[in-house]
């Protein structure tokens, strides 16, 4: 029989080799990561996306409602030196040491700023945007489903969505890659996965080109999957 700290040290063990490990979510070198919580800048011009996400809702979407979750999470950070030195990742996969004060500021606003600034940049340009790789084609034929019924599951994940949430893909350190959804801006975060893709299907992201036609804008979104970087944040999730 094996003692409960030895027991103890092998589930560290195992955990130590499974768990995943964080990536930098920005790309701009001037994003800190930490407090102050800044609003990265967009890597392209608002109107980029265009005619499958418009200009006045990217705008709307990442001035207004992205650097909203920014201030709140610096407001809610403010009497907290010791979270103050943590990154943005750190805190949301550690909200149960988070004071129950301000736990629910950090996990709403703390997650909808990390959520924006990996969909922003999953996003590119109808046709800049590559193609998936090898390696997540072979993640996503691991799921036993052609292509297009994969983009079928997904359409459907993300139209089912009630309310305000996320649709995603995520990733373990393995590759191994799964599709689910999130409330509010929970981020699907555990010890050995990571979001890979995140569609948002809050009506701010679509309201006001598409009105409540959601399966239109989760449609559109297909065009403008900025691949090169969802192959890099793959490879390096799983490295
Ligand atoms: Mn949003």
């Amino acid at each position: 029989m094996i003692s409960r700290r030895t027991a103890l040290k092998l589930t560290a063990a195992a955990t130590a080799i499974t768990a995943i490990s964080p990536v930098r979510l920005f790309a701009d070198p001037n994003v800190a990561g930490n407090y102050p919580h800044q609003l990265p800048a967009l890597p392209y011009a608002k109107d980029a996306l265009e005619p499958h996400i418009d200009g006045r809702t990217m705008e709307i979407h990442h001035g207004k409602h992205h650097k909203t979750y920014v201030d709140k999470l610096n407001e809610a950070l403010k009497d907290y030196p010791e979270l103050q030195k943590k990154s943005l990742e750190e805190l949301l996969r550690g909200l149960d040491s988070v004071p129950e004060k301000i736990r629910g500021a950090v996990r709403n606003h703390g997650g909808g700023h990390f959520n924006h600034s990996l969909f922003w940049q999953s996003l590119a340009p109808a046709g800049s945007g590559g193609e998936p790789s090898e390696q997540i084609k072979s993640a996503f034929q691991e799921l036993g489903a052609s292509a297009e019924e994969l983009q079928e599951t997904f359409f459907k994940l993300a139209t089912g969505v009630f309310g305000s949430g996320w649709a995603w893909v995520t990733v373990t350190k393995a590759g191994q890659v799964k599709f689910e959804a999130t409330a509010n801006q929970d981020v699907p975060f555990g010890p050995n996965k990571a979001p890979l893709i995140g569609l948002d299907v809050w009506e701010h992201a679509y309201y006001l080109q598409y009105q409540n036609r959601r399966a239109d804008y989760v449609k559109a979104h297909h065009n403008v999957i900025n691949w090169k970087f969802v192959n890099a944040r793959f490879d390096a999730l799983t490295k």
